[in-house]
């Protein structure tokens, strides 16, 4: 069943995180990385990944190109490569399957398989058994962790990305489709820093101004040893608090690590930041988890 117990309920609010493991089945997990070796094979190569550059100029150009192609994401999906994939004339110098870092950031919208895992009745059932009222989904990601080079992610609160007023008000619901372990690259947190607030925020630049986004403030240098990883097995659910920090190192392993990710907002009493990179759009407003 989907729901925990009320001990990891509050395990979870003390922590800022919780493993549930078992909450897909293997056959789950496979429709999943079935469907996203679909998605992959008919993939659309980004222009702006393929262009040629050699002024500077070229190379500023690709720069926007590649900022524009990620702020324009949110209600879409696309794609995001591993640094080092493309030769300077963009072609691919890795298997183009080997070389995506994600996908990003409404598979939950437009694609039907996961669409239906995402308001499938036992994430509804755990949705509401934490308490969440109206949640909508903001958005969703499909992260490869390539063998051998995916990349790290660095020490982060989501709310740096996802800012609500007041705070308190994301969760991450992150499905490991494949095991997770320390050698390939699985999640790490620090328990109990989900209780101080944002350290940074990213936020979109106005139009015309420069860079498409910046940060405010920083993240601090946190030492690693605050750090406990989190290895888990395939079909097993992290909940993550929109606060807590977390990171995930370089998977130098044979052994990918997917995983299917979205982030849940309590809409009832919340302000979704006018600064987030991500807003929601005429073509798809955040849309309802519950059915
Ligand atoms: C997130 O979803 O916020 C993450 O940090 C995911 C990191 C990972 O899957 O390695």
């Amino acid at each position: 069943s989907g729901k925990p117990e009320a001990w990891s309920c509050l395990k979870f609010q003390e922590e800022g995180f919780l493993v549930l493991e078992g909450f897909l089945s293997v056959d789950e997990c496979e429709a999943m990385k079935q469907r996203i070796g679909e998605i992959v094979a008919e993939m659309d190569v980004p222009l702006h990944c393929r262009t040629e550059f050699s002024t500077q100029e070229e190379e500023q150009l690709q720069a926007q190109g590649s900022t524009d192609y990620f702020l324009s994401s949110g209600d879409k999906i696309r794609f995001f490569f591993e640094k080092g994939v493309f030769d300077k004339k963009g072609n691919f110098l890795v298997p183009p399957e080997k070389s995506i870092n994600k996908i990003g950031h409404a598979l939950h919208a437009h694609d039907p398989v996961f669409r239906s895992v995402t308001h499938s009745p036992k994430v509804q059932a755990l949705a509401r058994s934490l308490g969440l009222q109206m949640p909508v989904v903001v958005q969703s990601m499909y992260i490869f962790k390539q063998p051998h080079f995916g990349g790290e992610v660095s020490p982060h609160q989501d709310a740096s990305f996802l800012y609500t007023e007041p705070l308190g008000r994301v969760l991450g619901m992150w499905m490991a489709l494949e095991d997770a372990t320390l050698g390939n690259g699985c999640l790490w947190f620090i328990p109990g820093s989900h209780t101080s607030g944002v350290s940074r925020r990213m936020i979109r630049a106005p139009a015309g101004s420069g860079p498409g986004t910046c940060f405010l403030g920083s993240e601090p240098d946190w030492d690693s040893s605050l750090f406990v990883p989190t290895p888990v097995q395939r079909g097993a659910l992290v909940l993550i608090h929109g606060e807590v920090v977390h990171k995930s190192e370089q998977n130098l392993s044979d052994h990918s690590r997917q995983a299917y990710t979205f982030h849940l907002m309590e809409a009832a009493g919340t302000v979704w930041s006018p600064e987030n990179w991500l807003q929601p759009t005429a073509e798809l407003p955040f849309p309802a988890l519950y059915s």
